[in-house]
């Protein structure tokens, strides 16, 4: 299987409504695959694009929860589209605006032919009414899940052990990969798994 070395990333387009997204054919008629990162707000996908891209300033991280609304759209090594979905499900903002997000990551996820979905949860927490939604949704769409475990370093050996022992029973029919900024390992299998996706 050919792998990416994660070495180029374009900024393409900050998109909202589905005529604000870049085509998903390339100047030649051939089709760019397309994966998204999907979790909700300070779970760590904007930290994740850049861990893997080995930059800190690709995508905007935020200490504040609830910033990246719109929908941001890279193109890894002139080859896919790697997209950061706006979080779901912070308390701080009006129920109107989370009923907007919620139909535009809907109108989204609707709209795209997706490679595969990566689903972020924080090591620390326990799922959310609004990510159990999600996977409910999820499962009934038939969506190509990976289930990403953020902020592993954050936790003891023992700990990660059981977390990650939890979600392999709860979410057994998808990949599932603890992720730690500080280990250089998941780096490399978090690739292998998005190659994966992309060709096979
Ligand atoms: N310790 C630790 N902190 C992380 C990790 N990933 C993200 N964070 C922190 O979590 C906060 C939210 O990260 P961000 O990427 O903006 O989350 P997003 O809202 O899901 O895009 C920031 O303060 C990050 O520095 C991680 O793997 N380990
Ligand atoms: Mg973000």
């Amino acid at each position: 299987m050919k792998k990416l070395p994660f070495k180029k990333a374009a900024f393409i387009t900050s998109a909202l409504l589905p005529k604000e997204y870049p085509s998903q054919k390339d100047a030649q008629g051939r089709p760019i695959p397309e994966i998204a990162i999907i979790g909700r707000s300070n779970v760590g996908k904007s930290s994740l694009i850049n861990h893997l891209l080995r930059t800190k300033t690709l995508a905007k991280v935020s200490a504040k929860p609830g910033k990246t609304v719109r929908i941001n759209y890279f193109l890894i090594d002139e080859t896919f589209y790697l997209v950061d979905l706006p979080g779901y499900g912070y308390a701080k903002v009006s129920k109107s605006e989370k009923d907007e997000w919620g139909e535009h990551l809907e109108s989204y996820l609707n709209e795209r032919s997706l490679k595969a979905l990566i689903f972020l949860i924080d090591s620390r927490r326990a799922l959310s009414e609004d990510d159990e939604a999600f996977l409910e949704w999820a499962k009934f769409k038939g969506l190509p899940l990976l289930i990403i475990v953020t902020k592993g370093d954050k936790l003891s050996k023992r700990e990660k052990e059981e977390v990650m022992a939890q979600y392999k029973e709860h979410l057994s029919q998808y990949p599932l990969l603890m992720y730690s900024m500080k280990e250089g390992k998941c780096r490399e299998h978090l690739i292998s798994m998005i190659c994966k996706a992309l060709w096979d």
